[in-house]
């Protein structure tokens, strides 16, 4: 009797002691496993007489509930206090702000590509998009520049492999393509935008192979070149986050438009290494422009009777390198990790006229 009670205080103090689970379980195989000290006394009583039995049966019993009791306690106890352990070592503030870098930053172009959208949405312009490879009727034909025009030479295209019926398709040497696609598709009114990739065999630090560019395309009956100064001066007054700017026409010459007026931006470079806007002896080339030629809307299913408008292009690249302080083109495209930590945007910042373009 006193055996069995001695066992039960030696077992359930060493439960209570267990320091961890593992510990558990080996006392708890020692006392209640196959060959256990309970389940070795528990076997004693098939050799006893039946009256001995019947007294030593109910203790026997007894010890090994509360041992099992016990160890199932203990056991419990040393889960929660393990989950707690966890708890307190992994805890997680989920008001720390936001780690910048596992973001990777937005590259300059696409930061000024979502400036430049932001300001032309407020102003009333919609995006519109065209493929990289371009037929070649709308990268040049349809914008009266057909195959024997010199105006091809100037653009140093990129030619695909002919096709089956031996028409040609090329990369985009602009994206005044866009507006052909744009007119064929869309009776008048029109008023849109198109950024995107342009592509010539042209390399130094100014000039990249592949390089962005952005048109504009507004038809209706009445709009004039008087028009597209004020969007433009809007633009530049947004997109410079300056009060005032002033442009200047020059004509010029693009097949695709009649009268042709190149647009400069006065600016100042006294300083060295800085441009700043609406004052200054300088001028800055910002934007090709015109009134669409009669021809391209005709070819492009617009009736020059009734519709005009004008249309106007530029690169993005540059404004993003004047706009940065951003010397070379070529590093755009490298993919310097160094040069787009150093050059990038938040990636959560994203450019808005009430919010600020860039900050
Ligand atoms: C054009 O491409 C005309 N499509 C623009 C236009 C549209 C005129 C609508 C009239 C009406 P241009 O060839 O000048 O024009 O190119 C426009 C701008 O693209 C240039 O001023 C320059 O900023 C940019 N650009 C041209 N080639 C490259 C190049 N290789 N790398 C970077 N930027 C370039």
């Amino acid at each position: 009797m006193s055996g069995v009670d001695d066992l039960e205080r030696g077992l359930v103090s060493a439960v209570a002691a267990a320091a961890d689970e593992a510990t558990l379980e080996q006392l708890r195989v020692s006392a209640l496993g196959k060959k256990g000290s309970i389940s070795e006394l528990l076997k004693t009583l098939g050799n006893m007489s039946p009256e001995e039995r019947k007294e030593k049966g109910p203790q026997f019993n007894t010890l090994r509930d509360r041992v099992s009791e016990a160890i199932a306690e203990r056991k419990t106890a040393l889960q929660e206090q393990a989950l707690n352990a966890r708890l307190a070592s992994e805890r997680v503030d989920v008001t720390l702000p936001v780690r910048p870098e596992p973001l990777g930053t937005i590259h300059p172009v696409s930061q000024v590509l979502d400036e430049i959208t932001a300001i032309f949405a407020d102003i009333g312009f919609s995006v519109a998009e065209g493929p990289d490879v371009e037929f070649d009727d709308y990268n040049f034909t349809k914008l009266n520049i057909p195959p024997d025009h010199p105006a091809r030479q100037m653009h140093d295209t990129f030619y695909v492999s002919p096709q089956k019926d031996g028409s040609r398709h090329v990369l985009r040497t602009h994206t005044s393509p866009v507006q052909v696609r744009t007119m064929l598709s869309q009776q008048p009114p029109v008023r849109i935008i198109s950024p995107g990739r342009a592509y010539r065999v042209d390399s130094d630090a100014t000039h990249s192979p592949m390089f962005h560019q952005i048109e504009g395309l507004v038809i209706d009956e009445m709009t004039n070149l008087g028009h597209l100064k004020w969007v433009l001066e809007e633009f530049c007054k947004a997109f410079f986050e300056v009060e005032k700017v002033e442009l200047r026409a020059r004509p010029s010459f693009f097949p695709f438009t009649e009268p042709s007026v190149e647009w400069d931006l006065r600016c100042d470079r006294s300083v060295p290494g800085k441009i700043t806007f609406g004052h200054g002896n300088d001028w800055l080339e910002l934007a090709g422009s015109g009134m669409v030629h009669p021809k391209v809307l005709s070819m492009c299913g617009i009736d020059p009777e009734k519709y005009q408008g004008y249309a106007f292009g530029g690169g993005i690249d540059r404004l993003a390198m004047l706009k940065y302080g951003i010397p070379d083109i070529r590093p755009f495209f490298e993919s310097d990790i160094r040069w787009l930590r150093h050059f990038g945007f938040a990636p959560l910042d994203i450019p808005t006229l009430d919010g600020g373009l860039s900050r």
